[in-house]
């Protein structure tokens, strides 16, 4: 018999006081459902155990990592039930990537049809417990969730980071902590741009000056840094990525922001000649050669190796920014390269230039848009024969620019953009002729020009990067500023216990 649970929609929480008790609504991203029972809540202590078997035991492994550090209690993972315990378990009825957590004084269930829902689940738990949880040494507390129910599930199906190695590498170590922290609030995929005008930062086997070339040190913006993934670093970073539900998607840039490959490789240039390597901040002067069969040649190469060791389903081939691309060139460019990419089994996906092309709806191609506008004529035109579609706006989600005018990173060509711009939008009404159906999701690209440590990524990504994750994730009937913004400032201790730098933007009440 199946009963169904009483669950209401989430209204307007107002967030906790600062020092008051967390209640179930006080999630980024918001839930979709949640019924609280307060005082019914459940308390870690010394026996708690969690419970896990089969493909939930990996998401228990993380949930028992999260929280043994800050508690000093031990929390076995088992495999059979018993009291006082957490269980993870997988059933079939929950949506994709949704999950229901069941918070009693008796125990917590977690339930959902695949580890992702669960991971996703486990996520909320952790911000259902003290700020105090992210410390990375024991804490005296009482560990206590609030008791009632949660229903949660993802409104759009991708939502995404992008991280530009190509400006200024980051190494895989910083890229792994990028992964940890996007991966808390519910981002399910990141986006690599591996190649630019700067540099090249992917091995390919079959073109080794690529790296050798443009991975050299001096590559970085600026003749700063330098360096690239061997194969091996990727697959890992894919494998890592994997574990926390987040599937990589890599992206090489073309036929414009070549010029570092043609530095290596001059044969891809129309006069063969090699042009001078260049880490200065300007776009639009490189271009691959739509005549020359060297160039598809190249391209093919790269696109098979880069799909052999991409297990997830999406291939991002670029396409912005080709103002050095005659328009009939970029055209029979983009003819001959999307369907490459299904040759190699995998979607393809660029930057909104590519709608230019009838190909791009023709191979069902993903469109990232990027623009300012709220209407795309070639964007709607693809959408409407068969293309999909990334919601990027620059003015609300380009987390490189500016906070306001005393920011000390970043650029501002697409405005500044303040934690209420990255928030008060609605991707399923941002551009006309794109119906909410036809929108994949939302993805918050982070361009390195001026941004080298890990430190300097955080400032820019945090606190903009929860309200963009928050757009794709949650329903949009909970969409309200006041209450987001309360939910973040009360999240502020948890990224100082982290060590995360976040910016204190001044819209926000940090407690
Ligand atoms: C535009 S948006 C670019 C990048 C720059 C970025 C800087 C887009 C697809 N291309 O080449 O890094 O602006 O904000």
């Amino acid at each position: 018999l199946v009963v169904a649970l009483p669950l209401v929609t989430a209204t307007a929480s107002s967030g906790s006081p600062p020092g008051g008790a967390i209640t179930l609504s006080d999630v980024i991203p918001a839930v979709a459902e949640a019924i609280p029972a307060p005082g019914d809540g459940f308390r870690l202590t010394g026996s708690t155990t969690i419970t896990a078997s089969g493909a939930a035991t990996p998401v228990a492994g993380l949930l028992a990592e999260a929280l043994r550090p800050a508690t000093g209690l031990p929390l076995p993972i088992i495999a059979g039930g018993g009291a006082e315990t957490i269980a993870l378990v997988l059933e079939p009825g929950h949506p994709d990537e949704g999950y229901r957590l069941h918070i009693r004084s008796q125990g917590v269930e977690l339930r959902a049809s695949r580890p992702a829902g669960l991971f996703a689940g486990v996520q909320t738990l952790r911000q259902l417990l003290p700020p105090e949880i992210e410390s990375k040494t024991p804490r005296r507390l009482r560990w206590v969730l609030p008791g009632g129910q949660i229903k949660d599930h993802p409104r759009y199906a991708y939502r995404g980071a992008m991280l530009d190695l190509a400006r200024h590498f980051h190494e895989p170590a910083e890229i792994r902590r990028y992964i940890d922290q996007i991966s808390r609030f519910k981002i399910n995929h990141l986006h690599l741009h591996l190649s630019d005008d700067q540099g090249w930062r992917i091995e390919i086997d079959s073109w080794s000056r690529l790296t050798e070339v443009g991975g050299a040190p001096g590559t970085g913006v600026g003749g700063r840094g330098g360096g690239f993934l061997t194969k091996d670093d990727y697959r890992e970073l894919v494998r890592y990525a994997a574990d926390r539900h987040i599937t990589v998607v890599p992206e090489i840039d073309m036929p414009g922001h070549v010029n570092a490959a043609q530095v290596a490789y001059p044969e891809l240039t129309c006069d063969g000649k090699a042009p001078r390597q260049r880490t200065d901040m300007r776009v639009g002067y490189s271009s691959l050669c739509a005549h020359d069969e060297t160039t598809y040649r190249f391209v093919e190469d790269v696109i098979r190796e880069l799909a052999e060791m991409t297990p997830g389903p999406y291939l991002h081939i670029g396409g912005d920014e080709a103002m050095s691309t005659p328009h009939g060139s970029y055209l029979i460019f983009q003819k001959r390269v999307l369907p490459l990419v299904r040759k190699y089994g995998k979607i393809p996906y660029g930057w909104h230039e590519i709608a230019q092309s009838p190909a791009a709806a023709q191979t069902g191609a993903v469109i990232q848009f990027w623009g300012q506008e709220s209407s795309h004529p070639a964007v709607a035109t693809s959408v409407a024969d068969g293309a999909r579609v990334v919601l990027s706006p620059a003015d609300r989600v380009y987390l490189d620019m500016r906070y306001d005018l005393l920011t000390p990173l970043g650029l501002a060509w697409a405005g500044h953009i303040e934690v209420r711009d990255a928030y008060d939008w609605d991707p399923g009404r941002l551009l006309y002729g794109v119906p909410e159906e036809k929108v994949l999701g939302v993805e918050a690209p982070l361009w390195s020009e001026t941004l080298r440590s890990s430190a300097d990524i955080e400032f820019m990504a945090f606190p903009r990067l929860p309200a963009i994750a928050e757009l794709g994730w949650s329903p949009r009937s909970t969409h309200d500023w006041e209450s987001f913004r309360a939910r973040l400032g009360a999240y502020g201790p948890r990224w100082t216990h982290q060590g995360v730098r976040f910016h204190r933007s001044t819209q926000i009440h940090w407690s």
